[in-house]
């Protein structure tokens, strides 16, 4: 059974203040080696979640320090950023009990109940009601999973653009620089943001590489792994999802396997859907004539998992259906007709671009054009938001488009990052704006004829008619 604590930071109260603040720890202590017990520390409960219980004045004035001498009194405690901290802790272990108690059929709390205050006054000890938040919380939590909401469905998605790693940048300074991406979505209140394919390292398959321990270097064996836990933890605080590209090793049938992966994550810091990259560009062999190699059909097998489009909740009326794809994928209308077929309201696409392709360099001047036109065309056609997500700049030598954008269902941008550094575009997404394509235009049932495609599936390769 999951236990969860909210005591790492000692309430820290006045000389001789009678309230028992170490009793939590002592609990904690008393249990932790009980070998059915899986104790953890909870998250503290974000604003959003604790307005659902109350006055969001009142925690306002919780967080920075606004309380009168009166309303300090009825609390009990004084004021402290630390008492603060306790308080969302304490609300965080008991919803995180009641969410982890829907899914396990129980868990447990052990931070006490602060159930005494009321929607904008704490009282004997209580800052945040934790049994009224936690309450609508789960209530919330079902309204957004359960289709056909009343309310309107609108995602804050957060496009974070990755500059140039560099080849010798460790894991945890790509990290960071997420993290940072992260508070700043945090601070536009978006539900969902979006990272760049294999955004954890510099994009390696442009080098060829001897042996497989140099390649390995850049791989994932564990996601989250020692290096990227902060990433969901920094999250699950913040209240945020998030899409990430990395390299995938993986041990399967006695074989290793590797992949160009991308997973989908909820606030909670639930992995929800995995993805693995189909469309795999460039070549197997080493090429010494180009500028840079494009390796990805040597180190990747060709991903396995179809093109799974998922349910997700990213908050209360932010339920949709999802899809994900990688870089080169979002070329190829099959991807997006796929996803559109399974009633996509949303795809999630993280790259790496270099502006030269050497075997065509014709084209170098048209890349972004080109990568505006594949996403634009892709929403409208299978009526569903698209997000593009770029690793940009120069990046070991290889200058990289950005260009990362935001897509409407109508074909349109609406959100755009206009440099090739970290950068972070925000836009409100309606996904109901999806529906007047799919029921009108693009009503795959009424107006498609599968019968007379047979060829996209039964045929690789263009054979031109006879002469
Ligand atoms: N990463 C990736 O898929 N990049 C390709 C480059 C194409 S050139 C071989 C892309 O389609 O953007």
């Amino acid at each position: 059974m999951k236990a969860f604590h909210a005591d790492r930071q000692p309430l820290v109260l006045p000389q001789g203040h009678r309230f028992p603040a170490t009793k939590y720890r002592r609990l904690r202590s008393l249990v932790e080696a009980w070998p059915e017990l899986d104790v953890r520390e909870a998250e503290p409960a974000p604003d959003a979640i604790l307005a659902l219980a109350h006055e969001p004045r009142y925690v306002q004035a919780i967080a920075g320090n606004g309380l009168s001498a009166a309303e300090q009194r009825a609390i009990g405690f004084p004021w402290s950023e630390a008492m603060v901290e306790r308080a969302r802790r304490s609300v965080g272990a008991t919803l995180a009990a009641a969410r982890t108690a829907l899914v396990d059929g129980v868990a447990a709390n052990l931070a006490g109940g602060t159930h005494h205050a009321s929607a904008a006054r704490g009282s004997g000890y209580c800052v945040f009601n934790d049994v009224a938040v936690a309450a609508r919380a789960v209530q919330a939590d079902a309204a957004g999973a359960a289709s056909g909401s009343a309310m309107p469905r609108i995602v804050v998605i957060g496009a974070a653009q990755l500059g140039p790693v560099a080849r010798g940048e460790p894991r945890a300074q790509v990290v960071e620089r997420m993290e940072a991406l992260l508070h700043e979505a945090a601070a536009c209140s978006c539900d969902l943001v979006v990272f760049p394919e294999l955004a954890l390292t510099t994009f390696f398959p442009r080098w060829y590489f001897e042996t497989e321990a140099e390649l390995d270097g850049f791989f994932e064996r564990a996601m989250p792994g020692p290096e990227t836990q902060r990433l969901f933890d920094t999250a699950r605080r913040l209240g945020i999802g998030f899409c990430l590209g990395y390299a995938e090793r993986v041990e399967e049938g006695g074989r290793v396997r590797r992949f160009n992966t991308a997973i989908t994550v909820d606030k909670r810091g639930t992995i929800l859907a995995r993805y693995r990259k189909i469309h795999l560009p460039g070549h197997a062999e080493h090429e010494p004539w180009r500028r840079f190699q494009h390796l990805e059909k040597r180190y990747f097998e060709v991903g396995d998992l179809g093109f799974p489009a998922f349910r997700a909740s990213f908050g209360p009326g932010k339920a949709g259906i999802f899809g994900m794809a990688i870089c080169n994928d979002r070329r190829w209308p099959e991807t997006y007709r796929v996803l559109g077929l399974q009633g996509v309201e949303m795809i999630l696409i993280g790259y790496n671009t270099p502006v030269h392709n050497p075997p065509a360099p014709e084209h170098d001047a048209l890349s972004h054009f080109h990568n505006q036109l594949v996403m634009q065309s892709g929403a409208y056609q299978n009526g569903t938001w698209v997000v593009g997500v770029a690793k940009a700049g120069p990046e070991e030598g290889v200058e990289q488009i950005g260009n990362s954008v935001i897509v409407a269902p109508s074909g349109e941008i609406v959100g755009a990052c206009t440099t090739t550094g970290d950068e972070l575009a925000v836009a409100r997404c309606d996904l109901d704006l999806t529906a007047s394509y799919k029921t009108t235009t693009f009503d795959f049932a009424r107006h498609r004829e599968p019968a007379q495609y047979r060829m996209i599936v039964e045929r690789k390769g263009a054979i031109p008619p006879d002469p």
